[in-house]
């Protein structure tokens, strides 16, 4: 088969016509508010609120440090269970708090924390719960609620890449007692780089709100030591208008993710996570596979780099687990993290993006089926 012409990687960014975002410039140019909650900044607050259906919320130059502050805001201490598989920025946030972090295993079906897992790993020292709905899909909420409500901890939910998905209809903003939305480029819905935090406690807003502005209260009184991690106006109209396109964005995804799992429905080895349950609304946000080495005739290493030769740059989100990155060698874990250890071995998160063409997408599939087919009939990859 033939290399792709142009690299094709896992996502790209979705960008508004550029006379739309022209014409938000001006406005910016003609209020001279670039920051400090101006005028686009209160505007895209409102707009999210209302798209949300959410009252408690801030937004942040960035989902890291929305979460760290949402974690200060808190007042979370001592020992967070949490989860290795997710981008190490999860538990950067605990580092940056002082606060432990516990690593536990996940769940084999979405990769989210194992709730008894979690449930065995409490100490006495244990605050709080920072699960993840990774790759968009929802954790366990009613078990972690649970949990969280007999032991008395904080239920604090990194949903950096969830936004857009539904449960039961409403928002997975609405659940626990934080959850953070990250607005990287990267991601299916962006503000360039920008984080979003949603809580049900409001007093909670004043504290965030001033930790994110250096304390301030007024322009005489600093009533703690906050950093600056304030969204600025440019940002937020990018969240703007690219705000109009969330249902687009979902729509192409799925497409995209549909095409991918017809394709690969009777490929040995390659292992996709089931249908989400009828009363989730995904956002399809990513696209991962697990790829079974022996099935699939080699192993999950061995296909990206094969892919790379063909100019598409699969990623192995999330690998290494957290865990197992030097910073946090030292951290003791709950338990033998047996079920994360294997996926992270075995994932590999395929190109999803809004521009990305199915005719793209077939062929990418057809590449993999032929690397598949090319390595079991020579018999020489294992
Ligand atoms: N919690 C979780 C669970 C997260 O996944 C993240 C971030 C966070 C917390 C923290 O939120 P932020 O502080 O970032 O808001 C990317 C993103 O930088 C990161 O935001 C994201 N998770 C993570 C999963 O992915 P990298 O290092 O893989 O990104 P990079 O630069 O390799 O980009 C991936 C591909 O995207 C590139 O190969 C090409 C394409 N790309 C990228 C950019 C930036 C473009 O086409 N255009 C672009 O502008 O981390």
């Amino acid at each position: 088969m033939e290399k792709f012409k142009e690299p094709i990687y896992v996502t790209k960014p979705f960008l508004p016509p550029l006379a739309d975002f022209c014409q938000g410039l001006e406005e910016i140019w003609a209020s001279q508010w670039l920051t400090n909650n101006g005028p686009q900044l209160q505007k895209y607050k409102r707009a999210l609120g209302e798209f949300l259906a959410v009252e408690n919320l801030s937004l942040f130059n960035n989902g890291t440090l929305a979460l760290q502050l949402g974690l200060q805001g808190l007042e979370i201490t001592g020992e967070v269970i949490t989860t290795p598989f997710s981008f190490v920025a999860t538990t950067h946030a605990l580092h940056w708090n002082k606060i432990r972090p516990v690593f536990c295993d996940i769940e084999p079906e979405y990769y989210t924390l194992d709730p008894e897992k979690v449930e065995a790993a409490i100490t006495p020292w244990t605050t709080a719960i920072l699960a993840v709905h990774v790759f968009g899909y929802p954790c366990n909420m009613e078990a972690l609620a649970d949990i969280a409500r007999r032991h008395n901890l904080k239920l604090i939910y990194d949903a950096a890449h969830a936004f857009g998905v539904k449960v039961e209809g409403q928002s997975i903003a609405n659940y626990g007692d934080l959850s953070m939305f990250s607005f990287h480029a990267t991601k299916l819905y962006h503000s360039v780089e920008g984080g979003l935090l949603v809580f049900p406690n409001p007093a909670l807003g004043a504290q965030v709100d001033y930790l994110k502005n250096f304390g301030f209260k007024n322009e005489v009184e600093v009533v703690m030591p906050g950093t600056n991690a304030k969204m600025n106006d440019l940002q937020a109209l990018m969240g703007l208008q690219v705000l109009k396109y969330v249902p687009d964005l979902i729509a192409k995804r799925r497409a995209i993710s549909d095409l991918y799992r017809e394709r690969f429905a009777d490929v040995p080895g390659i292992h996709m996570p089931p249908i989400l349950p009828e009363n989730v609304d995904f956002n399809y946000a990513y696209f991962p596979v697990e790829i079974d080495e022996k099935e699939f005739g080699m192993s999950r290493d061995q296909l990206y780099q094969k892919l790379r030769e063909y100019n598409v740059f699969s990623r192995r989100y999330f690998y290494p687990l957290i865990c197992d990155f030097a910073c946090y060698l030292h951290v003791p874990v709950a338990d033998p993290l047996t079920v994360a250890r294997g996926v992270a071995s075995r994932i590999l998160t395929l190109p999803i993006f809004f521009d990305l063409e199915l005719g793209l997408v077939e062929k990418i599939s057809d590449l993999i089926v032929f690397i598949h087919n090319d390595c079991t009939t020579q018999r020489g990859c294992l």
